[in-house]
This record gives structure tokens, C-alpha cells and sequence, in this order.
């Protein structure tokens, strides 16, 4: 066997080994349990968007396209099928998005035989594209919103990294074709854009993240509601926030909506990302809260603090201290399972139930913002604990 030929082997042999390896449970707080291995990681990127195959062209078998990460998919239960939808980022710092799909929504996922060819807006293009939140909107479409990035144009030359961030929106009914829509119209940057599943009077509704530069939140306040009159041609005329920043807290800095929420008997359970500011940077964790069933902009529940943090080797990546998830899929037996990035480099998967979620929600004491109350709460809890002990003596 030529040198090419072994080295192929190898790489093939290594691409399907780590494909097809089982995945486990680890890690269980009873609200989530975590699986041990990443769902999706830059080694899952099939050889062939990689090499070039053919011995004459490339008789090193070298790389030629190199690619870093897989994170911030969107997710959806789609013909039986676990489908993410993957933000892809190359060496050249240029992220896209690709489809992979699992049996079971835990391991085996496999990216599909291309990357989403995603139209551009003419006269416009996007310089980058990601954390695609999916939608199966009750209109009959699929719809993917997504944040658009471009160059600001009232930067100085000399300034080569400020951006203008916006959200993107596209449908599709099959993954392969999608119709691009133009760009959500809006007064301030936006990040973190999520379509709701339901008309809501009639209306498109969107979860928002207005914001005031590229990265900073600002004065924009946190995770904002809009109601839109035509999504072909999409404007935020008003937005009011309904889930606040708050100092001290782990959404001090900023938030921002993660997956479409969950509808349940109950209201809708809400999955976000919040982050705060420490020596190490910013550290990005997941929370959770709910909202009325007959009004998803009230907020009825909010647990203190963060439902998932960063954790172990999820600790280590591109961008340390992040967990930031815009997926997650519900089965017909209610389960529950958590698309979750870690450190803007793998993906991961933790699994609940829709009863687990709504009882964690309603039932977690919520921040009573300073030391005096966290203290007060674990004391009642105390209380109840030693009076139900001593009964049962
Ligand atoms: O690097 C962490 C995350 O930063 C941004 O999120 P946000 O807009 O809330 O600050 C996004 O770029 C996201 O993709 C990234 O994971």
C-alpha cells in the first residue's frame, strides 16, 4: 500500500470509529443529565469537505480545508430524525451552516452530504452567518433566523473588526432549499432573534436581543418581544423587554432567547443564555424561565441562577467559560433533549422531560438578590427537610 493509501485508511478508519461510537449518561442533578461524549466536533466533518482524495492532485493526502468548530446548532425532531443544524466555523474564521442527523438525538450524528447553500440578499451579502434557531412555524414553514454579521460601513478605515449585527431569516420545508427573506428591520443591532411557534394576535412574534453595538448589550435592556405584521418583509415597529438583565446575577451583562420555547399545560419553558462579567472575561451559562400559556411575553417562573454551567473539559475551547445553546427537541414522549455548545467548539447533549422542566421552573426558589435571602431560602428548605425527617423517625 502506498503512503496515501495507508494514511486514508487511517483517517477513515479513525472518522468511523468516532461516528459510531455509543454514547452514555454521566452526570445527573435529576433536572438534566448530561451524556459523556460531544454529540458533534470539527472530527465529525466528513473527509471528504477536507481532503482532496484523489492521489494525483494531492499525493500527501494533505488537508486543504481546514475546519475548527461545531457549535450553536438549532435542533428539531424532524420525520422521525434528529436534526441539528450546525454552526460550522472554518480556519478561515468564516462560519456556515450544515446539517447532521442521529437516529436517536444522543450519538451516531452524521452531517449530511453538503453544507446549506444559504442565499445571500443581493447587493448585500453577509460576511458571516450563525446560531441558526429553527422554528417549525404553525404557517406550514420551517423558518431558520440567524445573526447576519457585515463590516460597519461607518467605521473608520483604520478600524478593521467593528461590525453590524442583524437578524437573518430563511425558510425551507426540506433542509436543502431554503427562500431567503430579507433582513429583520430594527432600530438597534440585533443578536439572539427567535421566531415563537404560534401566531400571536394574528402576528409573527419574535424574541429579540436589542443591542446597542456589536457586542455590547447597552442599554438594550435584555430579551425583548416584537410582534410582526408581514414576515416577508419583517420590521420591529415596537419592542418591549420582558426578560431583564439584572446586576449581580447571571445575566448581569447580558442575555439572550436560546431555542424557541416549549409549550406545556403549564405555560412555555424558556431556555436562554445569560452572562456576567468575572476576571476570566465573560462566562456565558444556561438558564431557564416560563411564560404564561395565553401570554408568552409574561414572565410566570424564574429558578435562580444558571440550569447549566460549563463544566469540566466543557470548560476548554476557542472561547472559554461558555455554554450557549439555540437547540433543543421534544419527543412524543416528552423527553427532552438539550443541544448545548461548549466553548463556541462542540457540541453536547443533555436529556430531561418536559414534567422535570415545568416542575424545576415552578418549584426552584427564584433570586431573592442579595447574600440575606440566598441564605433564607436554603434555610427554609432546611426547616421543611428537619420537620419531614423528624416525622418520619
Ligand atoms: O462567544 C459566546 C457567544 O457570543 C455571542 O453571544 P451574545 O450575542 O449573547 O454575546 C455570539 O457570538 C455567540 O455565537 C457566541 O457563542
Amino acid at each position: 500500500m502506498s503512503i496515501f493509501e495507508n494514511r486514508l485508511d487511517e483517517l477513515e478508519k479513525n472518522h468511523r470509529q468516532l461516528i459510531e461510537q455509543r454514547n452514555r449518561t454521566g452526570w445527573s442533578n435529576g433536572v438534566w443529565t448530561r451524556y459523556v461524549n460531544p454529540v458533534l466536533t470539527a472530527e465529525h466533518i466528513p473527509l471528504f469537505w477536507r481532503y482532496d482524495l484523489n492521489p494525483e492532485s494531492n499525493p500527501h493526502l494533505l488537508e486543504r480545508i481546514g475546519f475548527g468548530c461545531t457549535f450553536n446548532a438549532g435542533a428539531i425532531l424532524w420525520k422521525g430524525r434528529y436534526l441539528m443544524v450546525v454552526r460550522v466555523e472554518g480556519n478561515d474564521r468564516k462560519s456556515f451552516f450544515a446539517v447532521a442527523e442521529s437516529p436517536n438525538g444522543v450519538d451516531n450524528f452524521r452531517f449530511w452530504e453538503r453544507p446549506i447553500t444559504l442565499p445571500e440578499i443581493e447587493g448585500n451579502p453577509d460576511t458571516n452567518v450563525y446560531d441558526m434557531r429553527l422554528t417549525a412555524h404553525e404557517d406550514g414553514w420551517i423558518y431558520g433566523i440567524f445573526c447576519t454579521e457585515r463590516k460597519d460601513p461607518a467605521a473608520p478605515a483604520t478600524d478593521t473588526s467593528s461590525a453590524v449585527a442583524a437578524a437573518g431569516i430563511a425558510r425551507t420545508k426540506d433542509f436543502v432549499n431554503w427562500e431567503r427573506l430579507p433582513d429583520l428591520r430594527s432600530e438597534s443591532h440585533q443578536r439572539n432573534v427567535v421566531l415563537h411557534p404560534e401566531f400571536v394576535d394574528g402576528k409573527y412574534a419574535l424574541y429579540t436581543r436589542p443591542q446597542d453595538g456589536f457586542i455590547d448589550a447597552g442599554s438594550g435592556g435584555g430579551i425583548g418581544w416584537a410582534l410582526i405584521d408581514d414576515i416577508t418583509h419583517p420590521e420591529v415597529k415596537e419592542q418591549k423587554i420582558i426578560e431583564n438583565r439584572i446586576y449581580h446575577t447571571v445575566k448581569e451583562a447580558k442575555n439572550g432567547e436560546g431555542p424557541h420555547p416549549i409549550k406545556t399545560p403549564e405555560g412555555w419553558l424558556h431556555l436562554a443564555h445569560g452572562v456576567r462579567y468575572c476576571a476570566a472575561g465573560l462566562r456565558y451559562v444556561l438558564y431557564m424561565y416560563m411564560t404564561a400559556l395565553d401570554d408568552p411575553s409574561k414572565v410566570i417562573a424564574a429558578p435562580a441562577g444558571h440550569t447549566l454551567a460549563p463544566w469540566g473539559d466543557e470548560r476548554v475551547g476557542d472561547v472559554s467559560n461558555v455554554l450557549f445553546s439555540n437547540g433543543w427537541v421534544v419527543d412524543e414522549k416528552n423527553n427532552v433533549y438539550l443541544y448545548y455548545a461548549s466553548c463556541d467548539t462542540k457540541m453536547h447533549v443533555a436529556t430531561s422531560t418536559v414534567d422535570i422542566l415545568v416542575d424545576y421552573c415552578l418549584n426552584t426558589p427564584s433570586d431573592g438578590l442579595r447574600s440575606a435571602e440566598s441564605v433564607k431560602r436554603i434555610n427554609r428548605l432546611i426547616d421543611s427537610n428537619l420537620a419531614y425527617l423528624k416525622k418520619r423517625k
